[in-house]
This record gives C-alpha cells, sequence and structure tokens, in this order.
C-alpha cells in the first residue's frame, strides 16, 4: 500500500469514527454538569455552560436540551441565567444546577460559588419561564455553597444537599423555596473519605432514591474526578461508601454526575474534555456532556463503568421524520452552532411591534459541515421534504442516509436572492425511503450559508 492510500484508509477510518459517535451528546455548546429530570415521556437535561472562549470557568447561563430517545437531543437554549438573580453580584458564576419537578411547578436550584449563595428559580412548566420567587440566596452558608441537589421522599419530605468539599443539608419546606431546621454539616461523608481511600467525596451530590436504597452519587477526589457513591437506609444518612461508578481519567480533569431510570433502563451523565481537546491544544474549562449506560447489582449496587465512550447509549425508539423537527434536533454535528432569536412584527428598531416567534435555530453553517439525526422511521416511504431556512449565502443541503456519504436522497437548493435573510419554507422532491435510517443533512457552500429551523418529510 502506497503512503497515500494508508494515509486516506486513516482519514476514512477516522471520519467513520466520528460519525458514529454518540458522546459528548452535544457538539455545538460546550456543556457542563448534567442535571437531567424525567418528566411524563421526556428527558428535560438542564445544564451548565462553559462559553466558547473560556479558559477557566466562564459560565453565565444554564441551559436546556430534550430528548425522547437519548440519542436525539433538542435545544432549547438557554433556560435561566444569572440575570434572572438580581441579587447575584457578578456575570460569571452560574455552576452547576438541578431541576426538580413538584405540584405542577418545576423547581430550578442555581449555585453561584464564593460564597455568594445557591438560589432558586420556579416555573409552571419545564421549558420556563422561570423567576426568582424569594429575592435572595435559599441558602448562605459558607463558601462551600455549590452544587445543590435534591431528593422528594416517598413522604413527601425534600431534602437539598450540597457542598464542596464537605456534604451539607437541610429539610425543605413543601413550598420547596424555604427550609426548617439546621443545615447539618454531613459528616459520614467525611468517614467515606477513609473508607474510599481514592474515590473520596469531592462535589456535584447527586441524591436519590431507588427502591428502598438511598443513594448519593458525586464528582470523586479531584483531579482528575470520576464518580464514585455511596448508600444509605435513610435520606439523612450515615453514607456508606460503595464503590467507583466510574474512575477518574487523565483524560477529563472534572466529572460530575446526573442518574436517572428511564424507559426501563438507567443512566449516567457526566462529561469530558474530547471536543475541546479536538479544537485546541490549551486546557480549558470548556466540557462536553457524556451519556452512559448504568446497570444495577441486585443488591442495589451499581457495576462500575470504563471512562466516557465515544459510542454512547443506544436509541430508544425511533424519531418521526413526519412531524416537524426542529433542526437543533441532533444526534452528532461537526462545525455548526445554535443561536435563538426573537422575532418582532416591524423591522424598525424603534417600533418593534408584536413578538411573533421566538426561534431556537441552527447557525454557522459553513461547507462540509453536517447533522446527523438517528434512527427516523420511514415505514410510510417520501415524496418530499419541507425545509425553513433563512439564507445569507446560496448554498445546499444533501440528505444522505446511514453514512455521511451514504445514499443521496435529494439535494435541496437555498436561494438567497430575493428576501435576503427573511425565513422561508423550501420544499424539494426526495428519492422513497423505506425502514428505518439514520440522517446526514450535509451542507455546500460558501460561507456561513443559512440558518435551518426545521424540517418535515412528506409521504
Ligand atoms: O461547573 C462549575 C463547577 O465545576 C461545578 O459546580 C462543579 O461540580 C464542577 O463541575
Amino acid at each position: 500500500m502506497n503512503i497515500y492510500r494508508l494515509y486516506l484508509s486513516f482519514a476514512i477510518l477516522l471520519f467513520s469514527n466520528v460519525c458514529s459517535a454518540q458522546n459528548p451528546i452535544i457538539q455545538t455548546k460546550f456543556t457542563a454538569d448534567p442535571a437531567p429530570l424525567v418528566y411524563k415521556d421526556t428527558v428535560f437535561l438542564y445544564m451548565s455552560h462553559d462559553e466558547d472562549d473560556a479558559f477557566g470557568f466562564k459560565m453565565q447561563n444554564w441551559l436546556l436540551y430534550t430528548s425522547t430517545d437519548l440519542v436525539n437531543w433538542t435545544d432549547h437554549g438557554e433556560v435561566a441565567s444569572l440575570k434572572d438573580f438580581k441579587w447575584v453580584p457578578y456575570d460569571n458564576g452560574a455552576w452547576a444546577p438541578q431541576c426538580v419537578a413538584r405540584n405542577g411547578k418545576f423547581y430550578l436550584y442555581c449555585p453561584m460559588p464564593n460564597g455568594v449563595g445557591i438560589g432558586v428559580l420556579v416555573a409552571d412548566s419545564p421549558y420556563g419561564p422561570f423567576k426568582d420567587p424569594i429575592g435572595k440566596p435559599l441558602i448562605k452558608n459558607s463558601t462551600d455553597d455549590i452544587d445543590p441537589t435534591v431528593l422528594i421522599d416517598d413522604d413527601g419530605q425534600a431534602y437539598l444537599y450540597w457542598g464542596n468539599p464537605n456534604l451539607y443539608y437541610v429539610k425543605l419546606n413543601e413550598d420547596m423555596v424555604s427550609y426548617s431546621g439546621e443545615i447539618i454539616k454531613d459528616a459520614s461523608i467525611a468517614k467515606v473519605k477513609e473508607q474510599a481511600d481514592r474515590f473520596h467525596y469531592q462535589e456535584g451530590p447527586w441524591a436519590f432514591k431507588r427502591g428502598k436504597h438511598y443513594y448519593m452519587a458525586y464528582a470523586s477526589t479531584c483531579c482528575p474526578e470520576g464518580i464514585g457513591y455511596a448508600m444509605s437506609d435513610s435520606p439523612a444518612g450515615p453514607w456508606e461508601y460503595k464503590g467507583s461508578i466510574m474512575d477518574g481519567d487523565r483524560r477529563s480533569s472534572g466529572n460530575h454526575p446526573g442518574i436517572i431510570d428511564y424507559k426501563g433502563k438507567s443512566y449516567v451523565f457526566g462529561f469530558n474534555y474530547a471536543i475541546s481537546k479536538k479544537l485546541y491544544s490549551r486546557h480549558s474549562e470548556r466540557r462536553s456532556v457524556c451519556l452512559a449506560e448504568l446497570t444495577y447489582n441486585p443488591d442495589g449496587t451499581i457495576q462500575k463503568l470504563p471512562f466516557w465512550s465515544e459510542s454512547g447509549v443506544k436509541q430508544l425508539g425511533t424519531l418521526n421524520p413526519y412531524k416537524r423537527v426542529e433542526a437543533e434536533t441532533i444526534a452528532y454535528s461537526e462545525g455548526l452552532k445554535t443561536n435563538e432569536a426573537v422575532e418582532w412584527e416591524n423591522d424598525s428598531p424603534w417600533n418593534k411591534g408584536r413578538k411573533i416567534a421566538e426561534r431556537t435555530f441552527v447557525s454557522s453553517i459553513n461547507n462540509g459541515d453536517y447533522i446527523k439525526v438517528r434512527g427516523a422511521d420511514f415505514s410510510q416511504g417520501t415524496s418530499s421534504i419541507v425545509v425553513s431556512v433563512a439564507p445569507l449565502y446560496s448554498g445546499k443541503i444533501e440528505i444522505h442516509t446511514d453514512k455521511i456519504d451514504g445514499p443521496l436522497v435529494g439535494t435541496i437548493v437555498i436561494d438567497a436572492s430575493g428576501e435576503g435573510d427573511k425565513w422561508r419554507t423550501v420544499t424539494t422532491p426526495v428519492k422513497s425511503i423505506k425502514g428505518v435510517h439514520d440522517l446526514f443533512f450535509v451542507f455546500y457552500g460558501k460561507n456561513d450559508l443559512f440558518n435551518f429551523d426545521w424540517w418535515q418529510f412528506n409521504k
């Protein structure tokens, strides 16, 4: 084999690996501190957000993604920000949140480091808007006040835990925005320190109950951080160290668990630095959330996982391509960003008129970038596709099935002439597709081609 062919087969191997990757689950932004909430049939994934130009922590808001199959994730943009807390004195410090549902309301617990405190926001919907009901920190106890997690016990008593490097807890009142009794510094987690040696409690607690067991998963022993866990017979502890869910790994100085059961399986979320490392040589806090399936033993203990795999988890069910699918519903992508915009009745900056729509859409589309969507069920065949785009420059979208260079189903031509960057729909005939297929939307043209809002196949 000559050197050119060797290089080519290596490049193809590398590319096909990237195209089959599922971890990190979000590629358009840097995300960290995953806090999943299962509500009705959907996983709502609240996360903190590392800015694209972060070196140390640069975190100003919290993001929301949703999924019903755990491989295609829909971006809902910023769900809350430091600006929602009038008492927060800075614009950098939106650390690890958690959202819990109770009595039809959604409570987002948000820590602001360096002794500023833990705040709480409330909404009537998991999508927000979230408002600060108390106008002050819910917890302002010490400089350990970060990383809140909430457990609601079967008797309705809610517990708020938090802290780095110590674990604290307090009983929340039923309103979820105030507490009763003393803040307790948990002594047993310090014991975990002795028992666990290498994998003791550092931060990022994630409290939950499963069957009769209470669990406290956590980011262990910085640095590198792994994911450890302790168990108890009571929400108030004492906690007994049970093992490592994932050992720390030199590839990731941090980690941070979020654990759920969903559709009969169990999952752990956390993060690595894979995308940042691919793009930049210098270490920076630009993290990326990952996901793995978790297995419990019959006695409730948890089987240890290897470090985050690139392949991620299996899709649960299929995606319906005959319903409008937001373009920011993505299993994997390269080169793209997402953006949010409010559309007003009038173009004039002085009199904008009514708010017509709020959109999240795919942006920064350049030649060769692609979106991969997993497992669309085409059992009813296809005749055409409609896309909603706002062209900046003319270009085209090729739709391939199963591989980035798999069968070409159709080519959508986007013409930038006419109404400039106004949103419009373009309908294009496509070849007949049957069965379940992954889709690749591959973009061609000059630079910053168009913004892409949604797509939908016609039978
Ligand atoms: O993301 C900021 C902080 O880093 C979190 O609050 C910690 O858990 C660590 O992940």
